[in-house]
């Protein structure tokens, strides 16, 4: 092998080497992939709790009728609107219900006033007319209805005294013991009574409780439920009772034949209904889905089927010919955010002025 050659070899040698030594030629790794969307849907609801505030046979078409719709197992407790503000109120910490359906709209103000319930943007809501619901979405209005007197025509008659047509007419002495409405620290419809008072008077509070001052004289007995007072009423234990006109309606179809209804000339209050997801209740998706329910035409063509004859909410919902039309009755300015903002300081009032609340 002469130099040449030896040269030539360990040039090569060289190159090899340096070949040798490159790194690898880099395989294109891929990107680290984002864990795979879930296909799944959520889980189905299987169950909900509502606190309803209407009438037992009501909450019980209401809860079945979406129980059978959703196929989510649907259970109710029946509170007035005092106490479910209360109940719901002492429990915030850890619930019991997701839902409160039905009771006036004041308590649902004061609940949401002190925090006790999610604002939910229902789909449904966009058929309900503003007056009618939360600008919020914390409660949507289900039906209104307007309050009245419940009298039995037989006691009256039997006293000698016409069927009342005024708030003066039930001071009427020959009405003494012969009057009863329920009590508005526990009962939504007595507190719509107190309310519209207090609005007949100019929103003077110490006027308004004048006249429950004077009218204490012939209550009989103030009842921890709105309606109970009617049927009293239709029992013949006293001649009138303060009462939502429907609730007066209902009993008459149910069989106490001697109650009719009138309205106060001076002007009488009004209710809107409620329905509302309780904040941190245990079954947040169905009680969206129970809103969303609650709201449309055909939940609210259910109440007539067990004689309950509020207006629905819905205007594409039907309208029972037995339904007392707001338009045809004089009804006051009813401020539902003044009389939710004041609902317990004047049901507190009540109690420790004119009547302690009943304990049954
Ligand atoms: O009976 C139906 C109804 O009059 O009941 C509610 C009423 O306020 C009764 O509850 P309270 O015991 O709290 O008064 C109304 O919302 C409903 O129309």
């Amino acid at each position: 092998m002469n130099r040449r050659t030896l040269t030539v070899m360990a040039l090569l040698a060289l190159a090899f080497a340096l070949i040798a030594c490159q790194p690898a030629a880099a395989t294109p790794v891929p990107p680290p992939q984002a864990p795979a969307e879930s296909t799944k849907p959520a889980p189905k609801p299987e169950k909900l709790t509502v606190l309803c505030g209407a009438q037992e046979d009501w909450c019980q078409a209401m809860t079945k009728a979406f129980e059978a719709e959703t196929g989510v197992k649907t259970s109710f407790v029946r509170m007035s609107s005092g106490e479910a503000l209360a109940r719901i109120r002492a429990t915030k910490d850890s619930p019991e219900f997701s839902i409160w359906h039905g009771g006036p709209a004041d308590g649902y103000i004061a609940a949401t006033n002190e925090g006790l319930l999610v604002a939910y943007d229902s789909p449904s809501a966009a058929k309900i007319p503003a007056s009618y619901k939360d600008a919020n979405g914390h409660w949507n209005g289900v039906y209104v209805g307007a309050l009245g007197f419940c009298s039995n025509k037989d006691v009256l008659a039997r006293l000698g005294v016409a069927t009342p047509t005024s708030w003066a007419d039930l001071l009427n002495p020959k009405l003494k013991g012969q009057v009863s409405m329920a009590h508005p620290a526990s009962s939504g419809t007595a507190y719509t009574a107190l309310w519209t008072q207090i609005t007949l008077n100019g929103g003077d509070v110490d006027k308004g409780f004048a006249y429950f001052r004077n009218l204490h004289n012939n209550i009989l007995q103030y009842t921890k439920s709105g309606s109970a007072p009617g049927q009293m009423a239709g029992r013949g234990e006293v001649a009138t009772a303060v009462i939502f006109s429907h609730d007066c309606v209902k009993f008459n179809e149910e069989g106490m034949n001697s109650l009719v209804v009138s309205f106060p000339s001076e002007g009488t209050g009004y209710e809107i209904g409620g329905v509302a997801i309780i904040k941190g209740g245990p079954e947040q998706e169905a009680a969206k889905m129970y809103v969303d329910w609650a709201l449309t035409s055909k939940a609210q063509e259910i109440p007539p089927t067990v004689k309950s004859y509020q207006l629905p909410t819905n205007p594409d919902a039907s309208v029972s010919a037995k339904s007392v039309k707001l338009s045809e009755v004089k009804t006051v300015e009813y401020d539902f955010i003044k009389s939710g903002e004041q609902k317990s300081g004047l049901a507190e009032r009540f109690d420790s002025e004119i009547a302690p609340a009943p304990k049954q």
